[in-house]
């Protein structure tokens, strides 16, 4: 199974996000849609049930903080042909977060990779042309009190992500 953590805007930001998307990136036919938005704390890859198991029961021990953070810069990676906002300044607890995350995937053996982390949520992908610079200026605070393992699926639609469980920041 594909899966990764996360946290996810709550419906409203998501919307407001999704509408600013929009007006920004009319002729970018690749939007991402509300409903996938998320900011990666550790892409775990394929793993197996038995691994699923201990995984949610370590996350089950995670004691970590709620946060809010402003969603407030826009860019875009070539190599991945990604356009992406992100916090211009992440907050602390969403670094430890990651990093919580990041040392329970690496105990159950999930190679999670040696990447500086770089918090974002992925906007459009595959974009043929980088698209041109936002002319509404965003900024989006958003207030994260929960985090979540998803599950990846390829369908006929494109990717969907499912959510297996949800854990609260408190
Ligand atoms: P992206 O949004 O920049 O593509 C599910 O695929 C999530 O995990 C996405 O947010 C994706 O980031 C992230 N991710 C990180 N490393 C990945 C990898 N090696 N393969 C696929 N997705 C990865």
């Amino acid at each position: 199974m594909r899966s990764f953590l996360s946290i996810t805007p709550d419906a409203d930001s998501a919307l407001a996000i999704e509408r600013w998307s929009s007006l920004c990136w009319p002729a970018v036919s690749r939007l991402v849609p509300a409903q996938n938005y998320h900011l990666t704390l550790v892409f775990l890859g394929e793993i197996n049930s038995e691994q699923l198991g201990t995984l949610q029961e370590m996350l089950d021990n995670v004691q970590h903080p709620s946060f809010e953070m402003s969603l407030n810069e826009v860019g875009y990676w070539p190599e991945s042909t990604t356009l992406w906002l992100a916090p211009g300044d992440a907050p602390e607890a969403l670094c430890d977060l990651a990093v919580k995350c990041k040392s329970i995937a690496n105990r159950l053996g999930i190679k999670a990779g040696k990447k500086r982390y770089h918090p974002h949520l992925t906007l459009a992908r595959k974009t043929k042309t980088p698209p041109a610079m936002p002319l509404i200026e965003a900024d989006f605070k958003v207030q994260f009190d929960s985090f979540q393992l998803y599950q990846s699926l390829l369908d006929s639609d494109g990717v969907r992500y499912k959510e297996l469980q949800s854990w609260a920041l408190t």
